[in-house]
């Protein structure tokens, strides 16, 4: 399905004048170049969602088909698209091998093209065995004590790479699932040397204008060790394998209270950190919709963000992602929450006052620096994040613009109740 520009256009219209006296009302607050500026860079801002989250998600005990679901890669970048049209940041996609392997690549490309979607990060998948695989990931892939395991999962991540190469993305995420859920299972010493070398194999076949993407994550799917644990492993890989290679950061691979934003400050100012993967987690990688349990944390995460976007030309332009799913909404309502919430929390961190924070800090005036940036934080930015979409011909509100269009019915009339979509 394809929604008309004219009846996002009329539903936007009806919100003109309540749009222009909420506006009007922030800039009693913040001077006229700021919200200018807040309001480019958020219009500037796009985040990849990725191509297995557009299917009802599920957990290890059940799954419940949400009906409408994308049968194919062509329909989950329809699907994209529709966000993207009422949104106006979702532009890109990433694609999970061999989830989503593309038939026919040109069709693929035009199609993202027509919708204004571009290819960001590729992702392997080395955590499940696939049909007619010679060898089985059961205990583990790049880091695997048999060579022929992790000789299949170096060259799987490099077919990776050249479809990725063909669809004009950039970049190739690695997550390994490799690790120990029994102590003395295997040598920690060795697994670690086995990753690096397998990893330092498929950077080398990493064309010049790539970037290699590590992501880490604590525990699960094993439970006494993870290979590649945290971001001082990740750190270490990446400095290991050279230039183009990056930590990932994704919000839900930490234990409980770790302090994420001093992770990312560290790792700007290191010019090392890469990408970011999006979601919210009360326990661990839940993968909740983003900001739905701890929105002050996501700023203060975005206000390092902010810092080293603004700070630290060390570090690359970062590739964003939403990494979240899960079983009882409906997916594109849950990623338009996510999108919300992100541009939310980026665009308070930009109205943070950062001469001011630098004065209070330089004064060791605490009260100061925690009324400044909470100053921020409880400003109601959303008048920005709707003139922004304005702007680019987006919905005044994305959600109420999907529901009052029908859009889920209209894809349960096309693709019928009982899809399924390829993913976890
Ligand atoms: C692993 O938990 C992860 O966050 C990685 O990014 C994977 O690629 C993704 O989820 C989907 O399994
Ligand atoms: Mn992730
Ligand atoms: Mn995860």
């Amino acid at each position: 399905m394809r929604i008309q520009q004219e009846q996002i256009d009329a539903l936007n219209r009806q919100q003109d004048s309540f749009h222009r006296q909420q506006l009007d009302g922030l800039r009693t607050l913040y001077e006229e170049k700021r919200m200018a500026q807040t309001i480019q860079k958020l219009a500037d801002f796009q985040v990849a969602l990725p191509s297995w989250a557009l299917g009802a998600g599920g957990t290890r005990f059940g799954r419940f088909s949400y009906g409408g679901e994308p049968g194919n890669l062509e329909q989950k970048i329809e699907d994209i698209g529709l966000i993207h049209q009422l949104t106006r940041t979702a532009g890109a996609v990433s694609l999970h091998i061999p989830w989503d392997i593309p038939e026919d690549v040109a069709a693929i490309r035009q199609l993202a093209d027509e919708l204004g979607i571009s290819f960001d990060a590729m992702n392997s998948n080395t955590f499940q065995d696939q049909a007619g695989a010679g060898e089985s990931y059961r205990n583990g892939s790049l880091s695997s004590v048999h060579r022929a395991a992790r000789e299949q999962a170096i060259a799987h991540n490099i077919e990776v790479i050249r479809i990725g190469e063909q669809l004009g993305s950039k970049s190739l995420t690695v997550w390994l699932a490799d690790g120990a859920s029994f102590p003395g299972q295997y040598n920690f010493q060795t697994v670690l040397q086995h990753t690096e070398d397998s990893l330092k194999h498929i950077y080398s076949e990493l064309p010049d204008d790539w970037k290699l993407l590590i992501e880490y994550k604590p525990y699960e799917p094993h439970f006494y060790s993870t290979v590649i644990q945290d971001w001082g492993t990740s750190f270490a890989l990446a400095n290991a394998c050279g230039e183009k290679a990056f930590t990932l950061v994704d919000l839900g691979h930490h234990l409980p209270n770790t302090n994420i934003e001093q992770i990312v400050a560290t790792l700007m100012k290191k010019g090392k950190l890469g990408g970011f993967h999006f979601n919210d987690s009360k326990y661990g990688d839940d993968d909740l919709t983003v900001g739905a349990i701890k929105p002050y944390n996501l700023f203060l995460i975005f206000n390092e963000l902010v810092y080293g976007m603004e700070n630290n030309p060390q570090n690359p332009d970062l590739a964003w992602m939403i990494d979240a799913s899960h079983n009882i909404k409906d997916p594109l309502e849950d990623l338009i929450q996510s999108l919300e919430a992100i541009l939310i929390a980026y665009a308070q961190a930009l109205l943070v006052d950062r001469n001011a924070l630098f004065t209070a800090q330089q004064e060791s005036d605490v009260v100061r620096c925690q009324e400044i940036l909470q100053h921020a934080y409880r400003t109601d930015v959303r008048p920005l994040l709707r003139e922004a979409r304005l702007r680019a011909g987006g919905a005044f509100d994305p959600l109420e613009t999907y529901r009052s269009l029908e859009v889920r019915k209209q894809l349960v009339k096309e693709r019928g109740s009982s899809t399924r979509a390829t993913g976890l």
